[in-house]
């Protein structure tokens, strides 16, 4: 079966499809919490029911960024996160939040909390964290969330719902790192959100997310670490919907125009006509 052959086609998917057939031997620490995401990960691909043909793996440079190599897929390396929210585009962004930079041996990273001490921040970092959650809601993410890496079954879950999402999905996925970060919080037990009572929100209300991932975002510092769902726009079209409605962007994958013998292929002199 070649891989363009496989778009569209429905069948069983299969977790282990997605390691590779010459398994590599993951240079990853023993514990570390990358192997939580990928195993979450191949885990999530037969319930959203894609093969490694119709997936897109795009990766960063640290440990995280070595995901690509254990799981079989197209795979890319990239970076454009907030352009990629406020346009809704279709896709599954993880954060690998081990609030360090681990494979460089240990640097404050933007994730570390304001006093971190490392080699590059001997006497504590003087700068606040970034916010992933609030930074992905205010970038125009249409679904956003927090698992964590101790958490199997619940980020299995939320793996499969962010890929289920139509439109853009932000996953802060909390990655313990035992070699350089054994001060963050990411082994602590944690409290999903929306199992308990002391958390009481609408995950569809803009302010009221917001707030509830500033609570959350405030008490990862201080050792309370709250997971689960913070914000879904159902309604909201992705950018592929919303070009499809206008006619701009075809129904079908263009890929399959190459395997259909009877396309008439257009000259891009020919659609650039229509815009004059
Ligand atoms: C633009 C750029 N800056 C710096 C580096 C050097 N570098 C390589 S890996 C790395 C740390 C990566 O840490 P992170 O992305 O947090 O992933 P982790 O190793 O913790 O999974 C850095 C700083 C680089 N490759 N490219
Ligand atoms: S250095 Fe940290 S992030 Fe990198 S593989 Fe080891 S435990 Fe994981």
């Amino acid at each position: 079966m070649s891989a363009f052959n496989a778009i569209g086609e429905e069948r069983e998917v299969d977790r282990d499809e997605f390691t590779p057939e010459i398994e590599p031997q993951a240079t990853w620490c023993p514990g570390c919490g990358d192997f939580g995401v990928l195993k979450a990960l191949k885990q999530a691909m037969p319930e959203v029911g894609r093969n490694p043909e119709e997936t897109l793996l795009v990766t960063g440079i640290g440990c995280s960024g070595k995901l690509s190599s254990y799981f079989r897929s197209y795979g890319f390396r990239g970076n454009h996160f907030m352009h990629t929210a406020r346009e809704n585009h279709d896709m599954t962004y993880i954060v690998f939040d081990n609030e360090i930079f681990g494979l460089t041996k240990g640097q404050t990273s933007p994730t570390s909390p304001k006093g971190h001490k490392s080699k590059t921040q001997p006497h504590g970092s003087a700068k606040q964290p970034i916010r992933p959650l609030s930074l992905a809601l205010t970038s125009g993410a249409s679904y956003v969330a927090r698992t964590a890496a101790v958490n199997p079954n619940q980020a299995k879950e939320i793996l499969t719902e962010a890929m289920e999402h139509d439109g853009f999905a932000h996953v802060d996925f909390l990655t313990q790192c035992p070699t350089w970060n054994k001060d963050a919080k990411q082994y602590v037990p944690y409290i999903d959100i929306q199992d308990s009572d002391d958390y009481d929100f609408d995950i569809h209300d803009r302010g009221e997310a917001a707030e509830m991932m500033q609570t959350a975002e405030d008490a990862l510092y201080e050792g309370e670490v709250l997971t689960g769902r913070f914000y879904q726009d159902e309604d909201r079209p992705s950018y592929q919907q919303e070009k499809q409605a206008t006619g701009d962007m075809p129904e079908e994958p263009l890929a399959e125009r190459y395997f259909d013998d009877d396309y008439e292929w257009e000259r891009s002199y020919d659609l650039l006509e229509r815009h004059k």
